[in-house]
């Protein structure tokens, strides 16, 4: 479901609107047709149970989206800027740190910089990378820079890019 709806939804013929969302109905469609048979009680215990609530309904439950992790860029989630707290944390692999140095954090393949409110989070992240480091981000000064922050529906900190001079490496 991720692949589908962050990064290639074309794999399974499905279209994303220009917010990110997909018709259940044809998501379990598609998805059958292209040998990736779910139920919507899959589906639906996808959304429920994501250890970290990756996916949202619409209300009426009639689509399903990512709530943040895209590389489409088309995929605009209308998400509303928010006042970030002062700081905020980013897991790394120390290998990606000469460069970071240099060019600050840049979204990569992805839409946003990612950014967590807890440490903890930030080293699970980084994990998965590599040897992990985490780095401060001196959000509330970069806000008052003018950078705008978002808080995705499952409170993942979001922003453009990082500056180096926002990062603290100690
Ligand atoms: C690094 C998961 C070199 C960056 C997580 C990261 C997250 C640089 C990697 C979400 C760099 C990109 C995103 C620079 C950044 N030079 N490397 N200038 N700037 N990097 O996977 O933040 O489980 O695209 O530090 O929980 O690791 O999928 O981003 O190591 O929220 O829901 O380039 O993915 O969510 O890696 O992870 P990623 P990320 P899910």
């Amino acid at each position: 479901m991720s692949l589908v709806l962050r990064h290639a939804p074309e794999t399974i013929g499905l279209g994303l609107d220009e917010n990110g969302w997909a018709e259940v109905d044809q998501l379990l469609a598609k998805a059958a047709l292209h040998g990736k048979a779910l139920t919507r009680a899959d589906l639906l215990a996808v959304v429920a149970d994501s250890d970290k609530q990756r996916f949202a309904l619409s209300p009426d439950g009639q689509r399903i989206r990512a709530n943040q992790g895209h590389s489409i860029a088309a995929v605009d989630l209308a998400l509303t800027p928010v006042a970030p707290p002062e700081f905020l944390y980013h897991g790394t692999a120390s290998r990606f740190l000469a460069s970071i140095v240099t060019t600050g954090l840049r979204p990569g393949s992805r839409n946003h910089v990612h950014l967590s409110l807890q440490t903890e989070t930030a080293v699970n992240v980084a994990t998965r990378h590599g040897k992990p480091v985490v780095l401060t981000v001196l959000a509330g000064a970069m806000h008052a820079a003018g950078h705008l922050f978002y808080l995705s529906e499952n409170k993942v900190w979001l922003t453009a890019n990082v500056p180096p001079q926002f990062i603290r490496f100690d």
